[in-house]
């Protein structure tokens, strides 16, 4: 048995949303399109999952949050996607794919084949497991990557108030999660093992704002070691963890933000990989010309950096996605993806954006004692990144517009003295 469209869609997460948009403005025919995937829900914006969700009152819930309503578009419900003929082959994994062939084999046994594929499938979250550490699937152990996920912590979050938490990572789960923690009245420790949190992006300066207001709110920051075992109950939920370093911690909940994978698995050996995902090129085309690969999947070319990159962030999910539906409706008049990075977090009433690349020296401005500051940095004598706390929507555009640029910067003193007034004036 088998349906056969002109178009696929694998994966039907944020950037599957996006490109279902884009094909729409495009002018896709009915019965065309369809996007498979393994969630049992329409594509919906996954940022809202460690913020609006979590939240104990009034919290997000779908069909609030579908996608595209993050960038302030059409919000695409189930009906929508009825009504502008678009399939949607929900709670279905796909389990095998064969390029040469053009087929995707589903997990209940159906081919679908395709014209053109749109890879979007996303990443899954690391495992405990995967660092020799048992007890992920006790009841109060949670992860955070999907609807599924985002239900059961909210589950759990509910019968722990007044409890203690262990969150283990400092990355971007960590630390939303984490002021969700405290926002529920639940006690918060965080174990990582760098040396201070968001160790991908921040400096020690930046983190440690960050680190003293959450210390503030009563988070305990156990930095330097790793989870060695979780201390379990007859019944087998997590009552503790034990550390590496040899200390104990309590925990009601354990949260685990330790990274993510990209899911290639179905496409190794078929299509070229890069950076641990797909290998794409300006028109997000994979090796197999009928192949696209967008969002976190995706390792595309940074033109402003002159290299690949693969980014887990929704900005480029949506944006990723949107060209390359353009690259395959409009081909000869799609230009390269020109994408310059950005990233974002809100959490409390805090609210950073980042753009660029953190690379090379860094000159902070503004005021760390208070509630905005920023930082550039800058790399062989040009601006390659900027981050804002607590900007203004016109001060968040001209940090973009910006770093876009890559101004030549002759004297660092002068920037530092200039601070957010260097890109206001550019
Ligand atoms: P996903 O949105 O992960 O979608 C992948 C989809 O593919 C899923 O539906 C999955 O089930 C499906 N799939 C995978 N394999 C198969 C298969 N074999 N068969 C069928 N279906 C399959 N980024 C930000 O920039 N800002 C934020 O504030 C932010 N917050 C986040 C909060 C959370 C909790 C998480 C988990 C991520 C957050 N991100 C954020 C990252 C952002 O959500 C991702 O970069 C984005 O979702 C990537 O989009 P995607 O479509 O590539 O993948
Ligand atoms: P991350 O890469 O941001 O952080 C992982 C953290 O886990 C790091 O602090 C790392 O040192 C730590 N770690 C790694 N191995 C460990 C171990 N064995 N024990 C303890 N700690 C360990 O990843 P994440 O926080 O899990 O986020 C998952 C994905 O979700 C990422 O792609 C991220 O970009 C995305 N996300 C983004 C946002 C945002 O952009 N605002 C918000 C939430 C999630
Ligand atoms: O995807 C990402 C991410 O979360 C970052 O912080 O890329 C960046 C780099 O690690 C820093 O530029």
């Amino acid at each position: 048995m088998g349906r056969a469209f002109v178009y696929v869609i694998l994966g039907g997460g944020v950037a599957a949303g996006y490109a279902a948009l884009e094909f729409t403005k495009k002018g896709v025919s009915n019965g065309e399109l369809c996007i498979i995937s393994e969630e049992s829900v329409a594509p919906y914006e996954r940022p809202a999952l460690s913020k609006g969700f979590l939240l104990p009152e009034a919290p997000a819930r779908l069909p609030a949050f579908h996608t595209c309503v993050g960038a302030n578009e059409e919000r695409l419900t189930p009906k929508w996607y009825k009504e502008h003929g678009i399939e949607l082959i929900l709670g279905t994994r796909v389990k095998s794919a064969d390029i040469r062939r053009k087929t995707l084999l589903t997990a209940a046994g159906e081919t679908i084949s395709y014209k053109f594929l749109i890879i979007a499938t996303g990443a899954r979250a690391l495992k405990l497991e995967e660092f020799g550490v048992s007890g992920s699937d006790a009841e109060n152990v949670c992860y955070l990557r999907d609807l599924a996920d985002a239900t059961r912590l909210a589950d759990v979050m509910q019968t722990s108030t007044g409890g203690n938490a262990v969150v283990i990572g400092g990355g971007y789960i960590g630390m939303e999660v984490a002021a969700s923690l405290v926002i529920n009245k639940i006690n918060v420790s965080m174990v990582f093992p760098e040396p201070h949190c968001m160790g991908r992006l921040f400096t020690p300066k930046i983190a440690s704002y960050y680190e003293e207001f959450y210390k503030s709110k009563g988070v305990n920051f156990v930095k330097g070691t790793v989870l060695s075992s979780f201390v379990f109950d007859p019944e087998g939920k997590v009552t503790g963890v034990d550390l590496k370093d040899g200390s104990s911690l309590p925990a009601d909940l354990v949260v685990v933000g330790i990274g993510i994978r990209p899911n290639t698995g179905l496409f190794e050996g078929q299509l070229t990989l890069e950076k641990g995902g797909i290998k794409v090129n300006s028109l997000l085309q994979t090796s197999n010309s009928s192949v696209y690969a967008v969002g976190d999947v995706a390792s595309f070319p940074v033109k402003i950096f002159g290299e690949s990159r693969r980014l887990e962030h929704v900005d480029a999910a949506r944006k990723s996605a949107r060209h390359a539906v353009a690259a395959i409706m409009e081909p000869d008049t799609t230009p390269e993806f020109d994408y310059l990075p950005f990233f974002y977090s809100r959490v409390f009433s805090f609210s950073w954006q980042f753009y660029g690349d953190n690379l090379g020296e860094v000159i902070y401005f503004g005021d760390f004692s208070g509630t905005s500051f920023g930082a550039y940095w800058v790399h062989k004598g040009h601006l390659v990144g900027s981050f804002l706390e607590g900007g203004s929507k016109e001060e968040y555009e001209a940090i973009a517009r910006v770093t876009r640029l890559k101004p030549a910067i002759d004297d660092l003193s002068e920037l530092e003295r200039q601070g957010l007034g260097f890109v206001v004036g550019l």
